[in-house]
């Protein structure tokens, strides 16, 4: 698939634009207006790396307001709730959470309401390239030295807090922190949590989607279930009995490469970048010992009830080949796997969330199988790393041309490329203007 020429690059440019501006609350993005009318954490990143090559500042305002909702322990929450929104728009609400005052010990913020778990750490290398975009106008506002010392505060958090078995990666306590919610690899340890009762919570996703797209409602008892149990323990890492706790690959690539870019952000407001490089080394050494699978070319999450790796070969498994300094075999391999039958990338739509071949694979429900464009942005940049120029161009090429075709769908069904979920989304605008950069520095550059 060729690259959109410059003339569609114009329009999706201004198409994306109009998504991106269009979902702005005039402090935030939202993900979607309907089915996620709040701000998203790693969401709020990714918007973040798109919004700065149209706007800058509002960038850096986006990390601003999320940071804003950050926890005295150094979490930043999974959500943070837009006061004027009716309770009844999201489940799990903020009644539901009741952060001010289950999360008071933690130090969760008394005006702001939030959720009390977390997703993946994109912030601080999404602070570091808005950054970049425009340095003067970061210089004067003290962008950076104002972030700074709370994006060490979060890493804290999670190589301390979350680091449940001591052997130096953060773990997830709830499917949805990983951000990759219904994923076949946390079935075998959701099964182990007793449903919450059906009867006691109403979802609000299904008046925007479809049933069949989305997770079950067993699941989402579970997830209930889970995340009452953390509350009622004061959302306490050391006290809560975690009946779901696993370390997942992309969360710690993402935040090794994460430690990276606060390497390069402590250098410029000339704090320490030594201790920052020195957990990346630590927690990449730690990937590798306790999830790599040689035998599957890829990565596998590691159940810490059990202490069992996970069997099931999810897109998870090949985002981190974003890691800086991954060594070269194990980079080389998981090109291989990428290309290989589980996930046949430049064959199907993107990158599929679930391997192809597996029982499990469902084309359509969300993490199950369906191809989403914040892993393929993800994997793109993995691809340009490692110097797979070739197939990281036409990665590229697939995404534009999806993203505008299906009009910045939620994702997409990988044989066919239809868009599934709801349209209109947030990440998939912002991801397509940084691709679109991309391209136009590649013309720039011939
Ligand atoms: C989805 O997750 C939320 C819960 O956080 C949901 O299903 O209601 C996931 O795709 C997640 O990765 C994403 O951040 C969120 C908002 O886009 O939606």
């Amino acid at each position: 698939m060729p690259t959109p020429d410059a003339g569609r690059r114009a329009h999706l440019r201004q198409a994306a634009t109009h998504v991106l501006f269009d979902n702005w609350t005039g402090a935030a993005t939202v993900p979607s207006r309907a089915l996620y009318p709040h701000q998203w954490s790693w969401d709020s990143a990714f918007i973040a790396i798109g919004l700065r090559h149209i706007a800058p500042r509002r960038a850096q305002r986006e990390l601003e307001t999320l940071l804003g909702a950050q926890w005295g322990d150094g979490r930043i929450p999974h959500i943070a709730f837009n006061p004027s929104v009716p309770l009844g728009a999201y489940f799990p609400s903020p009644d539901f959470w009741r952060s001010s005052t289950a999360g008071r010990n933690a130090g969760a913020p008394s005006t702001t309401q939030t959720s009390g778990i977390v997703q993946p750490p994109v912030h601080a290398l999404a602070a570091w390239q808005v950054h970049l975009a425009d340095p003067a106008e970061s210089r004067r506002r003290g962008f950076l030295p104002r972030v700074y010392p709370r994006l060490a505060a979060w890493h804290r958090y999670l190589s301390t807090s979350r680091d449940l078995a001591g052997g130096s990666l953060a773990a997830v306590v709830h499917p949805w922190e990983p951000g990759l919610d219904n994923s076949p690899c946390w079935d075998e340890a959701l099964a182990r949590v007793e449903p919450a009762p059906r009867q006691s919570f109403r979802r609000a996703d299904l008046d925007h989607s479809s049933a069949a797209d989305r997770p079950t409602d067993l699941d989402y008892a579970r997830y209930v279930r889970l995340a009452t149990t953390y509350r009622d323990h004061a959302y306490d890492d050391a006290r809560t009995p975690h009946a779901f706790a696993i370390e997942d690959p992309s969360f710690n690539a993402l935040l090794i490469a994460s430690e990276h870019a606060l390497a390069a952000i402590a250098r410029a407001v000339g704090a320490d970048a030594g201790a920052h490089l020195r957990r990346a080394e630590t927690a990449t050494a730690a990937l590798i010992d306790r999830l790599w699978d040689p035998a599957g070319g890829i990565f596998l999450a590691r159940d810490l009830v059990t202490g069992e790796p996970i069997a099931g070969h999810s897109v998870s498994g090949l985002v981190p080949l974003i890691v800086p300094g991954l060594p070269q075999d194990i980079a080389s391999a998981l090109v291989g796997t990428a290309h290989g039958p589980r996930f046949r990338l430049g064959q199907v739509h993107l990158v599929p969330s679930y391997d192809l071949t597996a029982k499990k694979f469902d084309a359509n429900r969300y993490w199950r199988g369906p191809s989403w464009f914040n892993t393929a942005w993800l994997i793109h940049h993995g691809l340009v790393r490692h110097g797979e120029a070739g197939a990281a161009g036409r990665l590229r090429a697939q995404f534009l041309t999806a993203a505008y075709r299906s009009g910045f769908a939620e994702y997409l069904e990988p044989y066919t490329g239809e868009g599934r979920g709801i349209r209109r989304f947030s990440w998939t605008a912002a991801l397509a203007l940084d691709l679109l950069h991309a391209c136009d520095e590649g013309d720039s550059a011939r």
